[in-house]
């Protein structure tokens, strides 16, 4: 079994702003943004957002991470009910479903509050459909308005404002957010009802994982072979197949570079979402079950906080 080194953790850059801000011509909305999770989605975020304008309440549950926020002329706040009392619209990014109902359910969480007073919460954290009812009933339970906004995209296209949003819940907090999702992803889209973003988000991924270990599997075969990976991916590259993706993640598993751009651990915490979604249907999905073993493989070999292409180290065994 290999040494593995945990892969190191990129610090943000406070000062870096993506390319595409200029050209958007923002103008910040004047209500007051809470932000619940600062790990790299919601860092990467706050930053543009406070570059941008808007006004900013943070809070993280390693304090840590808040200061360099506070540099920036973000508020902090000691708990998530806090954050709420403070502002008018809260997002919330933290790693997984968990972690988004203790946030909103649990001790100093968003209902402790009792009435929200029709503030809006802005669940961003990728959750399933079911979760996502929840905490929607617990937020209007509390005279809140709830909104879905799952963020499809890697860490890069955080950074390069180029995220995809994905909507669903109550239209009005879609519309009192525009200039900040102006600011963080190139398109958005309202979906309808709870639950609908979240589907079409874990669809999506389902898309993603079951290309990645296919091509893991295939590059590992090349290798065998004792065929260049990288003239494997220049021919793939003139074929019709070629997909930016799919590209760039054949030339991390050739380079064996696992920066986490899409944490594997985050892959596969959302695989098991989708086939618990599917089960509850009926939804036969035998491709989706075993790319799920693939990556849970993976995880246990240590692989958890590189990026999802390290599924290819697995596949080589
Ligand atoms: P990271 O960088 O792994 O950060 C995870 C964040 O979630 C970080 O702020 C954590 O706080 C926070 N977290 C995790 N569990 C909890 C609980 N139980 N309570 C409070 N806070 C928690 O992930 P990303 O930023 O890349 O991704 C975040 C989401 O965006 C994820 O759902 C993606 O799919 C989309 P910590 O700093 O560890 O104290």
């Amino acid at each position: 079994r290999p040494v593995v080194t945990r892969p190191e953790t990129q610090a943000i850059d406070m000062n870096s702003r993506s390319n595409t801000l200029a050209d958007r011509d923002i103008v910040p909305s004047e209500q007051t943004f809470g932000f619940l999770g600062l790990g790299m989605m919601g860092s990467t975020i706050v930053k543009d957002l406070i570059y941008t304008g808007h006004k900013v309440v943070v809070w993280n549950r390693t304090i840590d991470k808040c200061q360099p926020f506070v540099e920036a002329g973000a508020e902090v706040k000691d708990t998530p009910m806090d954050v709420v009392e403070a502002a008018d619209v809260i997002f919330c990014c933290v790693s997984d479903p968990k972690g988004a109902k203790d946030l909103v359910f649990g001790n100093c969480g968003v209902l402790q509050l009792k009435d929200l007073n029709n503030k809006a919460y802005v669940e961003m954290s990728t959750i399933d459909p079911e979760t996502s009812t929840d905490i929607g009933e617990g937020i209007k339970q509390c005279n809140g308005r709830y909104l879905e906004a799952q963020i499809h995209g890697s860490r890069q296209e955080a950074a390069d404002g180029m995220l995809i949003i994905l909507a669903g819940g109550d239209r009005s907090v879609f519309e009192e957010c525009h200039s900040c999702f102006k600011t963080i992803a190139k398109n958005t889209f309202f979906l309808g009802n709870v639950g609908n973003a979240c589907k079409v988000n874990l669809i999506l991924q389902t898309i993603l994982g079951v290309s990645l270990v296919g091509l893991a599997e295939a590059l590992a075969l090349a290798d065998r072979f004792s065929i260049s990976l990288n003239d494997i991916i220049d021919i793939f590259d003139l074929t019709s197949m070629k997909s930016p993706l799919l590209l760039a993640k054949g030339k991390e598993m050739a380079k064996g570079d696992f920066n986490p751009q899409q944490p594997l651990s985050h892959m596969q915490r959302d695989l098991r979402l989708v086939l618990n979604m599917a089960e509850n249907l009926d939804q036969s999905m035998p491709v989706t079950s075993i790319t799920n073993e693939v990556f849970k493989h993976t995880k246990r070999l240590g692989y958890s906080e590189h990026d999802s292409s390290a599924v290819f180290v697995r596949s080589r065994f």
